[in-house]
């Protein structure tokens, strides 16, 4: 199945645009358990409530060789029907791209990744092939040093337009095989709503909710769709470390439920 056939599919059965980042944090895992069981958990107690998980690499990376095991472990854990995203930021030349697009597809499985659009389309390239997997280009991140460079005014035919505009322009250029979405903080929902307008229909990964403030109600009515949908909201610590203690997989519930209520809640009907 195709990449937006399952995320629509995951959408409409569980009536949810959240999706959980698995980014754990061993200091707040408690000590009598494993990490796998730790995740095992987490997934076991919200599967029903998300329309995807989101893996963030560098957390696995972290603990050097073993991480790779717990990444594998991870992803084989969640139930094959819910999308799954390689949080992994790639993007490099050619060759090496199509390096990295074998070993999160074809070695690790998944269903979706995150790229870097910063060296231009021979580098996004060999992901956008996989056309039943989901390319999500980073477009205007949630951090604050997105200003850096994402903001910057660039002139195009004489106008002048932020650079963040012009990734989103080229991206749908690229979406050839219609696999092909953007990553856009919710810490930026001015941002976020002139980018869907560029782009009607492609999916928006939103991270940014939670710790780093973003707006929940705005993330959702200036990233959804005309019909409400295409809107993959990320939450990762809030839900998956809600509590230290014995109780985090009902706490994660609890949290992912509170969450999934409020966004659907503002989200137009459907
Ligand atoms: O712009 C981005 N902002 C962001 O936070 C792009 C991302 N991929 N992320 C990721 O989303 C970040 O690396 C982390 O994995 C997750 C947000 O985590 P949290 O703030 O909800 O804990």
């Amino acid at each position: 199945m195709k990449f937006l056939e399952k995320l629509n599919s995951s959408v409409n059965c569980n009536q949810s645009l959240i999706c959980i980042g698995l980014d754990p944090d061993t200091s707040l895992i408690p000590d009598n358990i494993s990490l796998e069981d730790f995740i095992r958990q987490i997934i076991e107690a919200t599967s029903d409530l998300v329309c995807a998980y989101k893996i963030n690499f560098a957390f696995f990376e972290a603990m050097g060789s073993e991480g790779y095991h717990f990444l594998h472990a991870a992803r084989s854990l969640i139930p094959r029907h819910i999308p799954v995203i390689a949080d992994a930021k790639r993007g490099d030349i050619g060759n090496t791209s199509r390096a990295y697009a074998r070993a999160i597809f074809e070695k690790l499985d998944f269903d979706a990744v995150t790229v870097n659009p910063y060296m231009g389309y021979d580098s996004i390239q060999p992901f956008l092939e996989h056309s039943e997997r989901g390319i999500f280009i980073l477009c205007r991140t949630s951090n604050p040093g997105a200003n850096d460079f994402q903001n910057l005014q660039c002139l195009k035919d004489e106008n002048k337009t932020p650079l963040y505009l012009l990734v989103a322009e080229k991206s749908r250029q690229w979406n050839i095989h219609g696999n092909v979405g953007l990553v856009v903080g919710a810490t930026c929902p001015e941002e976020l709503g002139l980018i869907r307008k560029q782009c009607p229909e492609m999916p928006i990964l939103i991270p940014g909710i939670g710790h780093q403030g973003g707006d929940v109600r705005l993330a959702v009515v200036n990233g959804t769709d005309s019909n409400g949908r295409s809107a993959i909201i990320n939450s990762s610590r809030q839900i998956i470390h809600a509590s230290r203690g014995d109780d985090f997989a009902i706490q994660s519930r609890q949290a992912a439920n509170k969450l999934r209520k409020e966004i659907n809640q503002y989200r137009r009907p459907f």
